[in-house]
């Protein structure tokens, strides 16, 4: 078959004076960075959904992007060609992984006995894709937020025969994500959420959520899934209120269910922000509760309050994610490029333009996070603040061996305690950008 890209080159590393569009000016797959190549580091994946399947519709217009690739969309023919495009896309980037939806692979078809055997096929297809090219999946999902049962939740809908289906489609789903060997499995809380407390049992809404991602553990478990099941944040959109509101919220709910053994988050850059919250904050929450698992690299608007899964420019943004990642140690999982071209780049050689920019801008990410630790500043800034708690009373605080007797003791004695240190932010500041910008 002719690639459908074949007037796209393989991208390679350039170098950043390279003045080649079709070129990394970052990303050097092969540079070593702290004892790891920079390939280790960054294991990106393609997001199904977006690549081969967003074209630019909106709520105000139409697709501006044919994304038919030459076949009629809604068929198996164009889902196999999707397959075929997808991994010639995957191939030219040097892109190692991909991630799905159950309904981004084949259309569904109003049975779902029919839809699972078209699973099936299209999994026998990618199976040995993937072992011609060697590319991986990071990640399968169900979607469970588009059909119209789905209008108030999966998990949390207030119809047992909708839950039933839902179930059905996280077995397939599951089922998939094992024969082709994934890292982890997504649970995405689309409509998990509510439109208003009038009609909403909020309390049982939740248990039933818990209720079925037990059933998914188990049933995962038992066919020999060993990887991570996310949960993927979000504040709001679709839905007014979403339970998986942000890390913090998640992780409480993951523990309150007993579900905290078997979950890990899969932050997106773009719902943190929807949250009120850093990129960097809910990586954070996520790195201290042993919970950092995957990302969802994308970028939102600040002036937009919606979630625009724009291609990553920022590179304090990725600085300071990855700043994030390599103090945790490393992901489970990888860096997933939710993201789509604004609707005015439509064409193919846009569908690279996207690429390219996440991937440099992550790779710049990374060169600057390393350089931030490297020089030391930073951590040793932050070590020295709480310097008052390494010895004297501060010491027994943390060891606990005082009591709040004690402490009030102290202070009687003590009168008024001097202002803590200053927090030198604008320094901070200076030394962040005297890094970045050398
Ligand atoms: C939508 C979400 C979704 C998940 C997977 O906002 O980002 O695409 O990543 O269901
Ligand atoms: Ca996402
Ligand atoms: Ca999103």
């Amino acid at each position: 078959m002719a690639s459908y890209f074949e007037n796209i080159p393989r991208i390679t590393y350039k170098g950043a004076d390279s003045k080649d569009p079709f070129s990394f000016k970052y990303y050097n797959p092969d540079r070593v960075i702290m004892g790891k190549s920079m390939r280790e580091h960054l294991p990106f994946a393609m997001a199904w959904w977006h690549n081969l399947g967003a074209a630019g519709t909106d709520m105000f217009g139409r697709d501006t992007a044919d994304k038919s690739f030459g076949e009629v969309k809604n068929t198996m023919a164009h889902a196999k060609t999707k397959v075929d495009v997808g991994f010639d896309f995957m191939q030219k980037l040097g892109i190692e992984y991909f991630c799905w939806h159950d309904v981004d692979l084949v259309p569904e078809a109003d049975d779902i006995k029919e839809t699972n055997r078209r699973l099936d096929e299209i999994s026998d297809y990618i199976l040995e894709k993937m072992n011609q090219t060697g590319i991986k999946c990071l990640w399968g999902t169900a979607n469970m937020f588009s059909n119209p049962r789905f209008m108030n939740g999966a998990g949390s809908t207030n119809s047992a025969d909708v839950y039933c289906f839902a179930a059905a489609q996280i077995k397939k789903a599951l089922d998939i994500t094992v024969k082709l060997g994934g890292k982890g499995y997504v649970f995405w809380g689309g409509r998990e959420g509510y439109e208003t407390l009038l009609n909403t049992d909020m309390k049982f809404e939740q248990e039933n959520i818990a209720r079925l991602m037990k059933m998914a553990v188990e049933y995962g478990r038992s066919i020999g899934f060993t990887g991570d099941f996310y949960i993927e944040p979000k504040p709001k959109e679709p839905m007014k209120h979403q339970y998986d509101f942000d890390a913090a919220t998640a992780i409480g709910f993951l523990r309150q269910y007993g579900l905290d053994k078997d979950f890990k988050m899969n932050i997106e850059a773009n719902h943190a922000t929807l949250a009120g919250h850093t990129f960097q904050h809910d990586l954070r929450v996520s790195a201290i509760n042993g919970m950092l698992g995957s990302i969802d690299a994308n970028q939102g608007d600040y002036l937009l309050g919606w979630d625009t899964d724009e291609f990553p420019y920022s590179v304090y943004e990725t600085t300071m994610c990855m700043y994030e990642v390599l103090k945790a140690g490393g992901l489970t999982g990888g860096f997933n490029f939710d993201a789509k071209n604004r609707r005015p780049s439509y064409t193919v050689e846009d569908m690279f333009h996207g690429f390219i920019l996440g991937m440099d801008t992550f790779a710049l990410g990374l060169i600057k996070a390393a350089e931030i630790i490297e020089d030391g500043r930073l951590d040793e800034f932050i070590a020295n603040r709480y310097a008052s708690f390494n010895d004297g009373i501060g010491k027994k605080i943390v060891s606990g061996e005082t009591s709040l007797k004690e402490l009030a003791d102290y202070a009687e004695n003590m009168g008024a305690p001097a202002l803590p240190s200053s927090g030198h932010q604008e320094y901070l500041q200076s030394i962040l950008n005297s890094i970045l910008f050398k």
